[in-house]
């Protein structure tokens, strides 16, 4: 067994655990790539300005970590940097410099290997997974990685949840949790900008349904975290619950939520038969093609690791407001600090409640496992014939997260 490194890391798409100076550095994919320079004595490609290469659909060839490093194969495959291949470093390299202000403390070594930063950013350096030889996100030289995985049936509401939550995540409202810094990794920025805040906070429009991608794993969405005066980085996917609700598809295309440190187990109160019967036809669901108590026992039967703070959260909590009239969840809370009984109470009302319309076989799942907390949230604040009046103001969307995170973080309970 190997000690514990300051460069340990894992996998954010295949859960692979490696160090950073294991991993080839290579030219993020997508970009077309022209020889320009060198890092410790290897030929670099750099991107061009262009995305020509892209639209024409020209595919960048097949990457392997066993690859020869000379510089006609470097032109072709897009490798800046290989371990196997690499010369002594030079200590000159800013990248270096950088290092030594990182890891100041008892271990002042000089790293092995060349930081991203080390390259011109021009080329996109991309450090890649030796195992599944995925680009690795930016950030991943400077922070460890944890996975929170928001997973729920088909049309649940995950999709509208991570961008509520996300977007108000990064406007600073997870202080109160202990959170002082959320902010989009910089692959991440636009892509959340653009079909998460723009769309429900500006557009006023709730989100399309997620289509099945059996790439989702390459697509995560990162965040820089600083909770307690550590920093992570958070990664999230946002996953289609087809690609969630079946067994295989689940293994094949979505084995990042097993090796997940956090989950927030979304449930769609439309599939609760008692409040089905009280809803007008159109705010009902399609048919699932499985019970989410059950995916609920599947996902967490599941986890690699022990003890992973679960987050169960009944969401659209506004289509309850009849049926759970006084009942404290349905309102935002109040400005102020959070306590622990206001979540807790919170968390007894939504148990009692998934009790009181059959749903008691969820509560046994979660009391089973041991680790989880209830929650309500309506990411839009009103159902969707109402958004293009109302806006979007989210109810209590940041609790379950904020929780996942505290207790991720603290190992309390
Ligand atoms: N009433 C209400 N409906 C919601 C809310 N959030 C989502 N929905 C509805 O649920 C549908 C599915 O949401 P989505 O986030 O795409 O679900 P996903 O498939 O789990 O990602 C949306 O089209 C909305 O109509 C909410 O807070 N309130
Ligand atoms: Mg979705
Ligand atoms: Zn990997």
């Amino acid at each position: 067994m190997r000690t514990r490194s300051t460069t340990d890391r894992e996998c954010p798409y295949c859960g692979h655990e490696f160090r950073l100076e294991e991993c080839c550095v290579v030219s993020k994919p997508g970009r077309r790539t022209r020889t320009v320079n060198a890092v410790h004595g290897q030929s670099v490609h750099q991107a061009a300005n262009s995305l020509d290469g892209a639209s024409r659909g020209e595919e960048e060839p097949a990457l392997s970590d066993s690859e020869p490093q000379n510089s006609t194969e470097a032109q072709q495959t897009g490798v800046l940097y290989n371990p196997a291949s690499a010369a002594p470093p030079d200590t000159k390299q800013a990248g270096l410099v950088k290092w030594l202000s990182w890891s100041s403390g008892p271990s002042t070594q000089m790293p092995t290997f060349p930081l991203l930063s080390s390259f011109d950013p021009a080329l996109l350096p991309r450090r890649r997974c030796p195992k599944c030889l995925e680009t690795l996100p930016v950030q991943i030289d400077d922070m460890p990685t944890r996975i929170v995985s928001i997973v729920g049936l088909n049309v649940a509401g995950k999709s509208n949840f991570l961008g509520a939550a996300m977007h108000l995540a990064r406007s600073g409202g997870l202080e109160e949790f202990g959170v002082t810094e959320f902010s989009a990794d910089p692959d991440t920025a636009t892509t959340f900008q653009a079909n998460y805040y723009l769309p429900l906070f500006r557009q006023g429009e709730e989100l399309k349904g997620t289509a099945k991608d059996w790439d989702v794993a390459r697509k995560p969405l990162s965040f820089s975290v600083t909770l307690d005066g550590s920093q992570f980085l958070l990664v999230t996917h946002d996953v289609s619950g087809e690609l969630l609700v079946d067994h295989d598809s689940r293994a094949i295309g979505a084995g990042f939520v097993r090796r997940s440190l956090g989950i927030v187990f979304i449930l769609d109160p439309t599939e609760f038969d008692d409040l089905r019967a009280t809803l007008p036809p159109e705010q009902l669901e399609v048919d699932r093609p499985i019970d989410q108590a059950e995916l609920l026992g599947q996902v967490l039967g599941e986890l690699t690791y022990r003890n992973v703070p679960v987050a169960i959260t009944i969401a659209k909590s506004d289509l309850l407001a009849k049926m759970c009239r006084g009942a404290s969840f349905l309102d935002d809370r109040t400005p102020g600090p959070v306590t622990t009984a206001q979540l807790q109470t919170v968390s007894d009302e939504v148990k009692d409640f998934l009790v009181s319309v059959g749903q008691k076989k969820i509560v046994d799942i979660a009391t089973a496992y041991g680790r989880c907390t209830f929650h309500a949230v309506s990411s839009l604040g009103t159902d969707k014939s109402h958004i293009a009046i109302r806006g979007v103001k989210p109810v209590r969307v940041l609790e379950p997260l904020g929780v996942v995170l505290r207790r991720m973080a603290s190992g309390l309970n």
